[in-house]
């Protein structure tokens, strides 16, 4: 990101590549309103005079041509989504009418938008703090309807608010401690013990309340990898289509159809599935093909979260089922049995499986003659314990907020555990100081621009 060049005029297209019928190029900067200005008219050729936070039609000219008939709003510096002059022209959704307006744009002197840039001058001019810069993108990238609600919760400063009471708390005691160094032969106590023990209780609790948000909150956003398992015939590829309704991995009764992972996403009650079929487990591998495919399948169970394996109820325990239970064996306690086609005979019963192994739980099931998913989602689902989360309260979106209020925690305890041992306000007052800083940090106030410049390049093209 060009951090140090914020006296540019940015232009990037709003909207996705491709045709639509709509598309929007976003311009902030300086040379906005002027640039705009020269190249937009309309129908008799007459310079349109474009007004702060009103519609106008008219046309983009290069010279004497027409780009396109456009509609165009101008937003003025101060207040706009970037703090700079902002205007939007929504276009034909046509590629070339857009790069032709682009190319434009950019010979009058407008550089192309990094990523992130128009989010990050927004956060650079105080619109935003970088809490809800992150929820933006957050939002952007939702995949449920839940993970929509909590990032728009974070944009409308949730997060923003909790954090700034904690500091507010601290910033309090912080005062008081100061005040107490600057004058020593007062006889002034400002704050006894107990009741700076209770305030930095009060945030301790208040930070850890938030720090666990952050695990419903990753499997919201995020989602849950479930790696369907099994030796070959065992009905994997039919659970998976059965799963999502359609027909997506080919089923025969061959043994080794499914040569490779497949891998797709379900929104299940609000949570992200990613659900992938694997190629079927044998004890003796024949073939190159073969052994590729169950190096992947081997893969899919270490980095799954849940891993559904599928035991075939019409066929024997047998060597490749055991040597599926040595692949898993460390992952039992997230393995779900499912024991598959109980329309046929059963060779194998739950009381069999159990005298093997002890997963999370069994269920007994029939592609065939069962058309109800809910039964194998949903102990799935359950695992995810998330009934219990408040998507209203203040929820850590990411790993970088997450990490920080860990150690700003450990920073207060610190400061407490200095408070009990009655030590000296210098002390209490410099980690005080210290677990502002990082507080500070996850509120983006006073942060390196290379770091500010990694979370930004994580951002889309026009945001
Ligand atoms: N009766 C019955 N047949 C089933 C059931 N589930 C799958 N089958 C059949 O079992 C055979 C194998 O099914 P697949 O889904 O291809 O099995 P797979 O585990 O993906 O097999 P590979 O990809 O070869 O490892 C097919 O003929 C399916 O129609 C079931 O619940 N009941
Ligand atoms: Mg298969």
């Amino acid at each position: 990101m060009n951090l140090f060049k914020q006296e540019d005029t940015i232009v990037a297209l709003a909207t996705p590549k491709g045709k639509s019928a709509l598309a929007i190029i976003r311009i902030s900067g300086k040379d906005a309103f002027k640039t705009v200005s020269s190249v937009f008219f309309d129908k008799q050729n007459n310079p349109v005079q474009i007004k702060n936070r009103t519609v106008h039609h008219g046309y983009i000219c290069d010279g004497t041509k027409q780009l396109d008939e456009v509609v165009l709003t101008y937003m003025q510096a101060p207040n706009s989504v970037t703090g700079e002059d902002v205007i939007e022209i929504t276009t034909h959704g046509n590629h070339i009418i857009i790069q032709s307006i682009i190319k434009l744009l950019l010979s009058k002197g407008f550089r192309t938008a990094d990523k992130g840039e128009f989010t990050y001058r927004a956060y650079i001019n105080g619109k935003m703090d970088l809490t809800e810069a992150e929820a933006v993108n957050a939002l952007i990238e939702s995949k449920t309807q839940k993970s929509v609600e909590l990032s728009l919760n974070s944009l409308k400063g949730s997060l923003s608010n909790k954090l700034k009471e904690i500091k507010n708390e601290l910033i309090d005691l912080f005062a008081y401690l100061e005040v107490s160094l600057d004058y020593p032969h007062e006889d002034i106590d400002f704050l006894s013990r107990r009741e700076k023990e209770e305030s930095l209780k009060k945030i301790i609790a208040l930070t850890q309340k938030t720090i666990k948000s952050y695990a419903a909150a990753q499997i919201l956003i995020d989602g849950i990898k479930i790696a369907i398992i099994g030796k070959p015939n065992a009905g994997k590829s039919s659970v998976l289509n059965s799963i999502l309704g359609y027909n997506r991995a080919i089923v025969t009764d061959i043994a080794g159809t499914t040569t490779d992972t497949i891998e797709e996403t379900i929104d299940y009650k609000g949570i992200p599935f990613t659900v992938i079929d694997t190629a079927g487990i044998r004890h003796h591998s024949a073939d190159m093909i073969e052994k590729l495919g169950q190096e992947r399948s081997k893969n899919s169970i270490e980095s799954a979260d849940i891993i559904l394996w599928i035991i075939d109820a019409n066929s024997n325990f047998d060597d490749n089922d055991k040597t599926i239970l040595e692949f898993a064996a460390s992952k039992l306690d997230k393995t779900i049995v499912v024991l598959n086609k109980s329309d046929l005979e059963h060779k194998i019963s739950q009381d069999d499986i159990k005298k093997f192994c002890n997963p999370k739980e069994i269920i007994t099931y029939s592609c065939v003659t069962d058309n109800n998913t809910d039964k194998i989602l949903e102990p799935v689902y359950a695992t995810c314990a998330i009934e219990n989360f408040d998507a209203d309260s203040a929820v850590i979106l990411n790993a970088r907020q997450y990490n920080l209020m860990l150690r700003f925690k450990e920073s207060v305890k610190t400061t407490l555990a200095l408070v009990i041992q009655a030590d000296s306000d210098e002390l209490v007052s410099f980690e005080t100081q210290n677990a502002l800083d990082i507080l500070n940090e996850v509120l983006g106030i006073e942060i390196k621009d290379d770091i500010a410049s990694t979370i930004f390049s994580k951002f889309c093209i026009g945001k």
